[in-house]
């Protein structure tokens, strides 16, 4: 069979053969944003018991009797026993979202793509779902059309962006999803904590199968009239992946475009990568990931319980990015804007200091391989490796001494042709000269700097 002339299919063997594509693997760096109703209540507690804040929902209706991260008695004493979670909905207001400012915000991080929350586990959607639920920022809170929004902002924006949608495929407490409940995700009606009354589930519109009616038509929403270039699913579980990406593939194909999908889809056997969270692997891999994770120590979603030290700092994020581009991953760092779209001070400095670093050494950082041998050695300086065809680039995890000194990396490295050593973004200083030592059967290579 001639995969890349015959159709994709439903079949799982004919939709594994899609792969992560090249525009993917050479962007390395993604900006995730974890936006919702969630950005209202904006609480997981911190440190020692931290838990996604956009999980508010479901512990502070569910964990009443162990409640480490706090969020049932936090919401008593902050909205009372008759509060429900559809009241956050007119303060979800967007009021100051900026998409223009968003937008220059990620291109300067240095990131290359951007994913946003289309519909987290709550069934609000930032994006017009049509007749197939009234539960939205269209209808509700800001009355806009967010994903739209942004998503317009990026495509005026030079160079371009890729966008990303993640989408909740399981609603947590929709009535139409009852039917397809599995232990990890019932598809069981909430209840106040406090008063025992079912809460609300605003703007549901029933369906006799919510997987052809509801979720099957969203991910075709964001496919064809938003254009998402990455289907970032959550949660797997019942599903309707094989119908819709075998029709997006083929689609896309026709239009000459590269689009993906993850491995929380509900047919990992057919992601085109994988998505450790708040984890990275330790070795290379052969199958491309992306290590996901807020700059918030342990929340996607904004978290007012975290303290500004907390957040990562510039250095932790290019250090993570570095070894995780080492391995064949990129890095999707979540931000949590708060509910009128204003942005975390802390996490914006942060991705604008990195950024100033990754823009300025992006020769060693975008477009490149991981050097598949080895990504880091264990004894000597903390390095890792990436390569072009005509360059191979040693990253230092710690600031090298490099005043007429020796340094040596003792790894396999690869033939090198060309005479040149050079520091990217460093001016002037020294002069550095390089040579690959044998010693037995392990190969060195010794970088040797003298004073201009
Ligand atoms: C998880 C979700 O439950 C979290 O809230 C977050 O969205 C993360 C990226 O995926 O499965």
């Amino acid at each position: 069979i001639q995969f890349g002339l015959t159709e994709w299919t439903t079949d799982l063997d004919n939709l594994a053969r899609h792969e992560s594509p090249d525009w993917f693997n050479d962007a390395k760096y993604g900006i995730f944003i974890h936006w919702g109703p969630y950005s209202v209540t904006g609480w997981g507690n911190s440190s020692p018991y931290e838990s996604y804040a956009e999980w508010f929902w479901w512990y502070s209706t569910h964990h009443p009797e162990s409640d480490p991260s706090d969020f049932f008695d936090y919401r008593l004493r902050t909205y009372g026993k008759d509060w429900v979670y559809d009241d956050t909905f007119p303060d979800f207001t967007a009021s100051s979202f900026d998409p223009k400012a968003w937008v220059d915000l990620i291109a300067d991080s240095g990131a290359q793509y951007f994913v946003l929350t289309s519909k987290h586990h709550d069934g609000f959607a930032l994006f017009d779902t049509g007749n197939t639920s009234d539960r939205s920022a269209l209808r509700y809170g800001p009355h806009r059309d967010l994903l739209q929004e942004l998503f317009d902002a990026a495509a005026q924006h030079q160079p371009h962006l890729k966008r990303g949608t993640y989408f909740s495929l399981p609603e947590w407490f929709n009535p139409s999803y009852g039917p397809y409940g599995t232990a990890t995700w019932p598809g069981i009606l909430a209840s106040n904590p406090y008063t025992g009354a079912p809460e609300p589930y605003t703007g549901h519109i029933p369906a006799s199968d919510f997987l052809s009616e509801i979720m099957l038509p969203q991910m075709d929403a964001l496919a064809y009239t938003y254009s998402t270039d990455i289907m970032w699913c959550d949660c797997g579980a019942s599903n309707a992946t094989a119908v819709f990406a075998s029709r997006w593939f083929n689609a896309a194909r026709l239009q000459n475009r590269q689009v993906a999908i993850n491995s929380r889809c509900g047919i990992p056997h057919a992601a085109d990568f994988d998505t450790p969270e708040y984890a990275q692997f330790a070795s290379p891999q052969r199958r491309k990931w992306e290590t996901n994770r807020g700059l918030d120590p342990y929340s996607y979603g904004y978290n007012r319980a975290t303290p500004d030290a907390a957040y990562m700092n510039a250095s932790s994020v290019i250090r993570t990015l570095v070894d995780i581009i080492s391995k064949n991953g990129n890095l999707l760092l979540d931000i949590g804007p708060k509910a009128d779209g204003t942005l975390v001070q802390a996490e914006v400095e942060s991705l604008l200091e990195a950024g100033r670093w990754i823009r300025s050494h992006g020769e060693a950082i975008f477009n490149t391989t991981y050097w598949f041998v080895q990504s880091q050695i264990e004894d000597g300086p903390d390095v890792r490796f990436t390569q072009t065809d005509d360059a191979f680039y040693v990253l230092f995890l710690q600031q090298p001494v490099l005043r007429n000194s020796t340094i040596d990396i003792t790894a396999p490295v690869p033939v090198l042709k060309g005479d040149e050593v050079s520091l990217l973004a460093v001016e002037g200083g020294e002069n550095l000269t390089w040579s690959v030592t044998a010693h037995g059967s392990e190969t060195a290579l010794r970088i040797e700097a003298t004073e201009a």
